[in-house]
């Protein structure tokens, strides 16, 4: 599938949205969008960007509902412990695989190591779906040796703070997040078909 089907897809689900009232039903729509449109990896050649050091969030859309984000995992890079405050989280995996580990949201007096309580290993073509009102907060990360692992990930609204908690207390900070910018610029499609193995 082609990047602008799902992307005019995901508008209109949006759109057509009943303001203020997110049901299941909503959710299960926008999932099942996600999975019958996402794209092929060679259709988001354009928006990879392989970075040694950290995971890269490159931006393909934004509107006031939602954006749709591609993140790029270089070989064993993780993200933190973090939420999504007051934005629904869908990610799916369109090469390599990652790994998902959910931590119970901590209160506000705890100060003791985070013990996950689930963990999945998300393969290409896998859905993941979170939202705070779950109280789990999460991690992902990429296992691989030498994948570049990327995902797909919609954040309605859009997403650009969170908070990061510390493994060792489960306490937390605000953060800003960016995006990369011109993320695919210098880098042929070979070079990022060779590093995606794809
Ligand atoms: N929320 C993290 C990725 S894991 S869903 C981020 O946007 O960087
Ligand atoms: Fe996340």
């Amino acid at each position: 599938a082609r990047m602008d089907s799902l992307l005019s897809s995901l508008v209109s689900a949006f759109a057509e949205e009943p303001e203020g009232c997110r049901t299941d039903r909503f959710r299960e729509h926008v999932r099942d969008v996600i999975l019958s449109e996402a794209p092929d990896i060679q259709a988001i050649y354009k928006y990879v960007s392989c970075d040694c050091h950290k995971y890269t969030r490159n931006l393909i859309f934004e509107n006031e509902d939602f954006a749709l984000v591609c993140l790029c995992w270089g070989p064993k890079q993780s993200s933190t412990i973090h939420d999504h405050p007051e934005s629904d989280c869908w990610l799916t995996v369109v090469n390599g695989s990652l790994k998902e580990t959910q931590f119970p949201l901590p209160s506000s007096s705890f100060t003791k190591p985070m013990v996950p309580c689930a963990q999945d290993c998300l393969k290409k073509g896998d859905i993941a779906y979170l939202r705070d009102e779950l109280d789990v907060v999460h991690s992902i990360g990429n296992e691989s040796e030498d994948v570049f692992a990327v995902s797909l990930h919609v954040y309605a609204p859009p997403l650009h703070h969170c908070n990061v908690y510390c493994p060792e207390t489960g306490k937390c900070n605000s953060v800003c997040m960016s995006y990369r910018e011109g993320a695919s610029v210098g880098r042929s499609e070979e070079d990022v078909r060779r590093l995606l193995k794809a």
